[in-house]
């Protein structure tokens, strides 16, 4: 379905993949592309939905799994810039929409959610690539989103959105050097799941809250989740740790895909058997 459209008027896509069983399930929410120059982002969500659309019926893992909750995800969310950062500067992070007064583009949208936003790790000028936008949620694909999960909030029981680079499995909170209250559940699970991500190829995660672990970020999608009462909501920056950077060769897409693969089953299956 169409969750909504960009600024550039593009639609923005949500896949709900699961068995349908009538009523509505617990679900799994994850999205790719915020962030436009992360590539392998996008190739994530991709690899993901063809892997468990695939798995259906010959893993009797997945089967289960599909009976039980159901996958929501959004493959591209910064559709525009993801465009701009094929077609004119592969270096784009920001959305496309203008401001008003500059001439310069876009706003960040992981700095545009309603969490605290834009206090700190952030910026008011529109020239930044980390500009927080003129209010929270100023920004279509963020308002989409937004939208979305508030209308599904009493189903969603975990808030997935993957970025990159860093190696990192991040939980909140971003925007100050609180804790959550569920911290060490949530410090437990990430651990887990950075371990079997490593399990594969030997690719080593750090882990822990965003705000001590990278850096402080008002804004972020990941700490609005958890405070709308998403309690399992995790922030992944995928490979390199800065060899490549952005710039990932396409030898590198399918094992990262793997890799993580293991960590986002690891805490779907944990999801399922805390189910809140
Ligand atoms: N709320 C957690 C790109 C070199 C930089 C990589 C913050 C997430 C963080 C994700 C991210 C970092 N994307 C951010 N990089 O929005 O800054
Ligand atoms: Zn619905
Ligand atoms: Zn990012």
């Amino acid at each position: 379905m169409e969750i909504g459209k960009t600024y550039e008027g593009r639609s923005i896509y949500l896949l709900r993949v699961g068995n349908k069983t009538g009523a509505e399930k617990p679900a799994i929410f994850m999205d790719c592309g915020m962030h436009a120059r992360e590539w392998i982002s996008p190739a994530f969500c991709q690899w993901f939905l063809k892997e468990v659309v695939g798995s259906y019926n010959c893993m009797p893992l997945i089967t289960t799994l599909f009976n039980q909750l159901d996958f929501l995800v959004v493959p591209v969310v910064n559709v525009d810039g993801y465009v701009y950062s094929w077609t004119k500067d592969r270096f784009w992070r920001k959305t496309r929409s203008k401001n008003s007064g500059s001439s310069c583009v876009g706003t960040d949208p992981n700095r545009n959610f309603d969490a605290k936003w834009c206090t700190t790790g952030t910026s008011t000028n529109p020239c930044s690539a980390v500009y927080c936008g003129t209010h929270a949620e100023s920004e279509k694909e963020v308002k989409a989103v937004a939208d979305f999960i508030r209308n599904h909030s009493s189903i969603i029981k975990a808030y997935l959105t993957i970025h990159s680079y860093s190696q990192l499995l991040l939980y909140p909170y971003s925007y100050d050097l609180s804790l959550p209250f569920d911290h060490k559940e949530l410090d437990d699970l990430a651990r887990d799941a950075v371990k079997k991500l490593r399990s594969l190829y030997d690719t080593k995660y750090i882990y822990g809250p965003g705000g001590s672990t990278i850096y402080l970020a008002s804004g972020g999608s990941d700490d609005w989740a958890y405070d709308l009462g998403i309690k399992y909501s995790f922030t992944f920056e995928l490979r390199d740790t800065g060899v490549y950077g952005f710039l990932l060769p396409e030898s590198q897409i399918k094992p990262t895909c793997e890799e993580t693969m293991l960590a986002v089953y690891h805490i779907t299956q944990y999801v399922l058997d805390n189910l809140y």
